[in-house]
């Protein structure tokens, strides 16, 4: 049977969405791919009145912890504790309206995660078995995956990993590498024997397939597909368990050193932060069949919200299955994968501090432009050209026209509206369609489209106030101005209630310059919202122009990014062939300061500088003019080799030479001494 959401009704609705690691903090992709449509889906579901439990919370182990951990030199607590901070602030701060947003090192949710073990345990619900893992001796642990890199076997890489090769994306097992190295100690590491719980995936595949492939093909194409082609393959059994010390203890006898595996105990997180937050009452929501229960993920977690945490699920007995789960692809920074090691994102946080209240520009644009059915593209060009052209342009400007001639020509006051031509009608009509038209599409996570229509909705407002031109009927017929702008309030005000799940900031704002209590989406779709003679506040400008500088100072930041990677990709150079200390003896080296600098003319590179050697003050030339500028540089405190012998340059004779260093980009740094010492000390 095929059936659409829309048909089955549910009692209330449980809405997921994907756990982030705390390791790192939100990025455009996460928001995009995961947070901006779930919250849009949330925040709709409330003003159509249902009933809803919308969950977040942050995923605190695996691997990636641990790693970001060894790099900081800190514990995993600490690296947990700080990025959960950060996280749940930018959540808060861009309007995430969850009912929870906890983490998987609550004590609740090590005690469920622990307890869903225990069951599907003692029912025999796991196989054990014994394998061969590599081992650290020098560590003395069990290495995971990504802490083994070694020789792609397919591509020849030589920095593979364990699980992935990043060159050619090869999904690999430790064993296939060539050359496996230990990434904790270097060393090469030995397979040693270890005992493992297995979920038999293999024991679901019918279930899975009946569920999926026959019950659920209305789930967006690139999930049924990615689900179609995981089951047409044939599962295997699973390890649920690991040799690591971070996480939650296996919680069976002879399991010393061995934890749950991350995606085992994080999609419990959902039903643990549910139970955290509504204590007893929270089984309605986990295990009531009608309960909608929808998980918001990106690609990358579609199996283990299909396939495996659905087996689980099943395995256990007691909860019900999701509904839908409505994945997205990936999203693409400036033509380039958004990648944290490069620090090639925009974060949040910092998006915050360089554009203040300017949460729904973002919002806006990254429904815009999710990628729903594609991977897209985020470039900054883009985001300006949508605030200016569409938020400013279409829906700001609509918003403030109106409220401005309220103002002007009825006091402020809602006008009445007298006889309705055909225009109006038209428009009457055009604008009962968009609730319907809009939920639809929200309802079956098509956001961007949905976006689009609410955007259309204030084109028809544009067009109407223009085409009705209520500035000129003022003179020859003020009730026909009335009308038409007691239409164009109604149609703001159904902006106002149309756009709040989408942009929640800027709905409060036009909700409060209407004074419109918005609390249900059934408010829209006519055009008795605002009641004649009620108050109208001064017009506040919604979404303001963002220009040229401000577009390039991120560009310049992404910018600097890249050369960052690129001055860390590159290799030192080699050595040169080794001296004796007599040779180096003989060149003086002294500090010195710069004193006067001048351009040497026709010359493109040379600057001439007279310099404080501490043993006299002499002209050097130097090329360093396409590096620095001459004022500068007054008062620099550098390195000279005084000894050098001296040399004409474009008729200038250079006595001695400044010290730089150069990057592998070709760009020129003084060698300063770091403590302020005089002219004249020896460097050796
Ligand atoms: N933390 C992976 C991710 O952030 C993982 C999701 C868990 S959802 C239960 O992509
Ligand atoms: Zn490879």
């Amino acid at each position: 049977m095929i059936y659409t959401d829309k048909e089955k009704k549910f009692k209330r609705y449980t809405v997921t969405t994907a756990l982030p690691y705390a390791n790192g903090p939100i990025h455009i992709g996460h928001m995009a791919g995961v947070y901006i449509p779930a919250d849009i889906y949330a925040r709709y579901l409330r003003l159509q009145g249902e009933e809803l439990f919308f969950i977040g919370g942050s995923d605190e182990h695996g691997v990636p912890v641990t790693i970001r951990a060894k790099k900081e030199g800190c514990t995993p607590q600490d690296v947990v504790d700080r990025y959960h901070a950060i996280i749940k602030k930018s959540f808060e701060d861009f309007g995430m309206s969850f009912d929870v947003y906890s983490r998987t090192t609550s004590q609740t949710h090590y005690k469920t995660a622990s307890e869903f073990f225990t069951k599907l345990y003692n029912e025999g619900k796991f196989i054990e078995q014994t394998t061969k893992q590599y081992y650290d001796e020098k560590e003395k642990t069990f290495l995971a995956d990504r802490y083994i890199t070694g020789t792609c076997p397919i591509c020849g890489n030589e920095h593979a990993y364990g699980d992935q090769c990043e060159k050619c994306g090869s999904s690999l097992n430790a064993t296939d590498l060539i050359n496996p190295k230990s990434a904790l100690s270097g060393n090469v590491p030995v397979l040693k024997e270890t005992k493992h719980w297995f979920l038999p995936l293999n024991d679901y595949e019918a279930f899975l397939k009946d569920w999926i492939l026959e019950n659920h093909k209305e789930w967006k194409t690139n999930v049924y597909g990615q689900c179609k082609s995981w089951l047409d393959n044939g599962l295997q059994p699973r390890a649920v368990t690991r040799d690591l010390d971070w996480g939650i203890k296996v919680p069976v006898e002879g399991a010393e050193g061995k934890v749950l595996y991350v995606w085992f105990d994080a999609p419990i997180g959902y039903i643990s932060n549910t139970i955290e937050k509504l204590g007893s009452s929270w089984e309605k929501w986990w295990k009531d069949k009608d309960t909608k229960l929808v998980h918001f993920i990106g690609k990358d977690n579609i199996v283990f919200h299909c396939i495996v945490f659905p087996a689980m699920l099943k395995a256990h007995g007691e909860f019900i299955l999701p509904e839908n789960v409505p994945a997205n692809e990936f999203l693409n920074l400036e033509n380039d994968k958004i990648s944290t090691s490069r620090n090639w994102a925009v974060w949040l946080n910092e998006y915050l501090e360089d554009f203040p209240n300017k949460q729904d520009v973002l919002r806006y644009v990254l429904c815009a432009n999710a990628p729903e059915t594609k991977d897209n593209d985020f470039t900054w060009k883009d985001f300006q050209t949508r605030n200016n052209s569409e938020l400013v342009a279409i829906l700001g400007n609509f918003v403030n026209r109106t409220v401005v001639l309220t103002h002007k020509y009825f006091e402020g006051k809602v006008p009445q509206s007298y006889e309705l031509n055909d225009t109006d009608k038209a428009a009457i009509e055009e604008i009962k369609a968009y609730p319907e038209k809009i939920g639809t599409l929200v309802e079956t996570y098509k956001f961007r489209d949905a976006l689009f229509e609410l955007m259309n909705l204030a084109r028809l407002g544009n067009k109407y106030l223009t085409e009705n031109e209520p500035w000129k009927t003022i003179k020859t017929d003020e009730k026909r101005t009335s009308t038409v702008l007691n239409i164009s309030l109604q149609i703001c005000a159904n902006l106002a209630v149309l756009c709040s799940p989408f942009l929640p900031f800027s709905a409060k704002k036009l909700q409060k310059m209407l004074n419109l209590d918005c609390n249900s989406w059934t408010q829209a779709g006519n055009i008795d919202i605002l009641s004649v003679n009620s108050p109208i506040n001064p017009a506040e400008l919604l979404f303001e122009r963002i220009e040229d500088e401000a577009i390039q100072k991120q560009i310049d930041k992404l910018n600097e990014s890249k050369k960052q990677n690129e001055l860390n990709n590159t290799a030192a150079e080699p050595q040169k062939e080794n001296i004796q200390f007599d040779l180096f003896e003989k060149m003086d080296i002294r500090t010195g300061v710069i004193l006067e600098a001048e351009k040497v003319a026709k010359t493109k590179k040379l600057l001439k500088l007279k310099v404080d050697t501490g043993i006299d003050q002499r002209t050097i030339v130097s090329g360093i003019a396409e590096h620095y500028k001459p004022e500068d540089i007054i008062g620099k405190r550098v390195c000279v080799l005084v000894n050098l012998a001296p040399k004409q340059l474009k008729g200038i004779e250079s006595q001695g030479m400044i010290l730089m260093a150069e990057n592998a980009l070709g760009e020129l740094s003084f060698v300063t001494p770091e403590k302020p010492f005089n002219a004249g000390c020896s460097v050796r």
